[in-house]
């Protein structure tokens, strides 16, 4: 099932069930490597969601601004590689989506527990806004706002289910979007939280 959301845009409902039995243990490993934490924004704000990388580059915030970097200031090694099965995944779903170039080098890894938000934003660290944006939802469902590129355009409200992939490329590629208060409940594999993956071409 494939729905357009806006020009470039395309939501994929269900195409990573395929890939789920390779993609939940690399998760697991990579978060070996690189555990989930709260990091800072400049601003001084502990954000809600948990956050790790694996891949080339990683996102990372502190009180001395956004970037992505190749060292993992945790553990101060660089970030676990993409996963084979990642990279399958990205690659399926943006050929699907109309990007059959598509080659990312970074890998954010967002965890939502109930309560967790990410405030109205647009993703514009990257160096090349050419390449699209490649987001899987896993575990419980979240609704996604988006807008677009100002932010006081219309939001419209999506439900990401587990399985569902987001491409956001084209004019989408900077709208403002964000996802609201996750609500309490238990998915039968990811247990009380969300998980989203978003591929990216940062560098
Ligand atoms: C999430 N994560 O569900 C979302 C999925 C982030 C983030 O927003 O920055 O980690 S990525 C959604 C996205 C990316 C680029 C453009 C648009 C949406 N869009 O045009 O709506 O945790
Ligand atoms: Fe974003």
């Amino acid at each position: 099932a494939r729905e357009t959301l806006a020009e470039g845009a395309m939501l994929l409902r269900g195409i990573v069930l395929p890939f789920q039995d390779r993609v939940l243990p690399a998760l697991r490993a990579v978060i070996g490597q690189a555990p989930f934490r709260h990091m800072v924004t400049p601003g001084g704000y502990t954000m809600s969601v948990a956050m790790s990388n694996c891949g080339a580059a990683g996102w990372v915030t502190d009180r001395s601004g956004y970037r992505y970097d190749r060292i993992d200031p945790e553990t101060g090694k660089p970030w676990p590689a993409l996963p084979s099965s990642f990279l399958d995944l990205a690659l399926v779903a943006a050929k699907e989506a109309g990007y059959p170039n598509f080659r990312p080098d970074a890998c954010l890894i967002n965890r939502y527990e109930p309560g967790a938000k990410l405030s109205l934003h647009q993703d514009k660290d990257e160096r090349d806004f050419s390449h699209p944006i490649v987001s899987v939802s896993l575990g419980l469902p979240a609704t996604f706002q988006f807008g677009g590129l100002n932010r006081t355009d219309p939001i419209r409200k999506y439900a990401l289910l587990h399985g569902d992939v987001a491409v956001w490329g084209g004019p989408s590629r900077l709208f403002y979007h964000g996802v609201t208060e996750l609500k309490d409940g238990h998915h039968g594999t990811l247990g009380r939280m969300r998980i989203n993956l978003t591929f990216r071409g940062a560098f």
